[in-house]
């Protein structure tokens, strides 16, 4: 028997420890070792019971979490994709049901929930000193040169799948300004955390007029991130940017149903709400008739949009590249925190500038 130590949790109920576990590796195509995990608000949300979609793998009491990983290849045997020792590699979260959408690649569109989530949902995942995965779920970092950034892959899927949706969605109507460009648009995320950041920074690229907003003030590591990045920032308590002229794009990361609706009746004809925070305790909202109105007589579109595939992987790789080269260390910046796997109450106490902690296995 060969034991890994593991941040492990019981879903749904929640706790965390770091444990030696045994779990048969031999069969695996590709073994591997991590080199950096991320921890998010979805990480948090299951050691903390608050996350009832999350469950063991069958016939296990345990849950090894995380689902954001940058690792090494140490082993693989031959395989159809490339994947070979040595490789830097980012496992994909998602593991495909038998639905149309999962069987055309797309397990992000699953059509009857009848798919797997690393860490997530009914897998193990990704915190361990070592794992085996099929060399197909493997996403390859084409250049390793961008150094500990690419662990940002994971979260940023999710921000190239959602403005694939808006892609999708801004085709409804002429959805740029006079001059064919997004300079004269605006667009505003809710929330400061790293899915917000990196939402900015995809928006920035579009050439919107990118403002972050928060219910407070930022800290210092924050302020210096949004300067660098030249955003805007607001604390929405205090002032009011779009008093006399509209958003066109709001995307929420905060899933705080009385912040959002606060930004409907600010929204410009034909405008997008992307909706991706989830925050299920939080209290609900009293929306009137007058916000409904509000959106169907300006054509205004709600999407929600969660997770992406493999070829999401692969244009967060390609953005985070070019991202390195224009920012330099103020990509690096949003690693605020490192800590070692065994100080797990980092999964209970959230560091005040945190944009993202992460753990490192070396
Ligand atoms: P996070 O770091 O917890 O970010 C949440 C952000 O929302 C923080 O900056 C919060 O600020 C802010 N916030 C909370 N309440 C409010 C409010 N009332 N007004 C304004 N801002 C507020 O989490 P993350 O960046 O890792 O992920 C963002 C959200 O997306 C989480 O809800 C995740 O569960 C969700 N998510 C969805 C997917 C998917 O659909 C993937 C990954 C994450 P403060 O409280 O820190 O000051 O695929
Ligand atoms: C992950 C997604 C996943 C979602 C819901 C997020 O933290 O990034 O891949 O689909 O959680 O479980
Ligand atoms: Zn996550
Ligand atoms: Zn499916």
């Amino acid at each position: 028997m060969t034991f890994y130590r593991s941040i492990t949790t019981n879903a749904p109920s929640g706790g965390v420890s770091y444990e030696k576990l045994d779990i048969d590796l031999s069969e695996f195509e590709v073994r591997l070792k991590p080199v950096l995990t991320g921890i998010c608000g979805t990480d948090r949300g299951i050691v903390n019971g608050a996350l009832p979609f999350a469950y063991n793998p069958h016939g296990s009491q345990k849950l090894v979490i995380g689902h954001e990983s940058l690792c090494i290849v140490t082993e693989a045997k031959d395989n159809d994709f490339g994947i070979s020792k040595g490789d830097y590699v980012v496992p994909m979260v998602r593991r495909p049901g038998k639905c149309i959408n999962c069987l055309a690649g797309r397990s992000d569109n699953c059509s009857d929930g009848d798919k797997h989530e690393a860490g997530i949902t009914g897998l193990h995942g990704f915190m361990r000193e070592e794992f085996g995965d099929s060399a197909e779920y493997l996403v390859k970092v084409p250049d390793p040169s961008i150094g500990d950034v690419a662990v940002l892959t994971e979260p940023l899927k999710n921000v190239c799948k959602a403005f694939e949706m808006f892609d999708v969605v801004s085709r409804k109507s002429i959805f740029t300004d006079t001059a064919g460009s997004y300079h004269e648009k605006k667009s505003l995320v809710i929330g400061t955390g790293s899915e917000a950041f990196l939402y900015a920074l995809k928006s920035m690229d579009y050439g919107f007029n990118t403002f972050l907003t928060n219910r407070h003030d930022l800290d210092d590591t924050k302020n210096r991130l949004v300067d660098e990045t030249k955003l805007n920032f607001y604390n929405y308590n205090t002032m009011d940017p779009f008093a006399k002229s509209g958003i066109d794009l709001v995307i929420d990361t905060s899933g705080d149903p009385g912040t959002i609706f606060k930004f409907v009746r600010k929204m410009n004809n034909n405008g997008i709400m992307i909706l991706f925070g989830t925050n299920g305790k939080a209290p609900g909202t009293q929306v009137d008739g007058m916000d409904i109105d509000y959106v169907i007589e300006r054509n205004i579109s709600l999407i929600g949009s969660v997770d992406g595939s493999r070829i999401h992987y692969e244009k967060a790789l390609q953005d985070l590249t070019r991202w390195k080269h224009q920012y330099g260390s103020s990509l690096d910046d949003m690693i605020t925190a490192r800590v070692s796997p065994d100080h797990t109450e980092i999964f209970t106490k959230k560091p005040s500038d945190e944009i993202k902690t992460v753990i490192d296995w070396s």
